[in-house]
């Protein structure tokens, strides 16, 4: 996957969305994604959305990834947080397994509720997994869950980086490979994706195209 910044043409326009509980490494995982640098976040630091442009094969993708600036804790994302997603990244810490028993129990819950792309693909992350010895939800559960929930599977480390790349090149792959969902993304700005502002616009590092 070829990366780079900067505004510029693209093939197709797609949505991701991160969440999981609040800790769990959501917004350290899109920096690490879009950024060099892993930076140590205050909790209260959230993003809005990033823009990361990519090139995959012969198509030039904009890829417009959206994080939480903390209500995850109030379990108060709206539906404009989900409308239109071609992705959803799920992510547990798996250093707690409340953030993994959450996933199943709630945020599984509100995907279903409230996504609007019935092939929306999902990709459930175990983050965290330079805290090996930490662990105490197993590569095992994940990839259990991922088959029950048809889901794709990924252990990563925002921290060191492993597998983060991998992780979101995986997803968007997998979008390029469903013909409803490049369909969607092709349409993308004319349907204006971003008419729905995230449902707090206060964050600083927010970006708009
Ligand atoms: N050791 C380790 N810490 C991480 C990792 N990812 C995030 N963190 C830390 O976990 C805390 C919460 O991360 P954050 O990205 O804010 O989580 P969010 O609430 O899900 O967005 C921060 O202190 C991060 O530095 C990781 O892969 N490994
Ligand atoms: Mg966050």
């Amino acid at each position: 996957m070829d990366l780079s910044s900067g505004t510029q043409e693209f093939d197709y326009l797609f949505k991701l969305l991160m969440i999981g509980d609040s800790g769990v490494g959501k917004s350290s995982l899109l920096l690490s994604f879009t950024t060099d640098a892993f930076e140590d976040l205050s909790p209260t630091i959230g993003v809005d959305f990033k823009v990361k442009y990519v090139t995959m094969g012969s198509k030039k993708l904009k890829l417009a990834i959206w994080d939480t600036a903390g209500q995850e804790r109030f379990r108060t994302l709206t539906s404009s947080y989900y409308r239109g997603a071609q992705g959803i990244i799920m992510v547990y810490d798996v250093t707690r397994r409340d953030t993994f028993t959450n996933l199943s129990d709630i945020w599984s819950k509100e995907i279903d509720l409230y996504s609007t792309n019935q092939d929306c693909i999902k990709m459930l992350v175990g983050n965290k997994v330079d805290k090996e010895g930490d662990r105490v939800v197993t590569k095992k559960e994940g990839i259990d869950f991922a088959r029950q929930y048809g889901c794709l599977f990924t252990e990563c480390s925002a921290k060191t980086r492993v597998n983060v790349q991998q992780c979101f090149e995986e997803l968007v792959l997998k979008i390029l490979d469903t013909p409803s969902l490049i369909a969607d993304g092709s349409k993308g700005v004319r349907n204006n994706i971003f008419k729905d502002r995230p449902p707090q616009s206060d964050a600083s590092t927010s970006s708009c195209c």
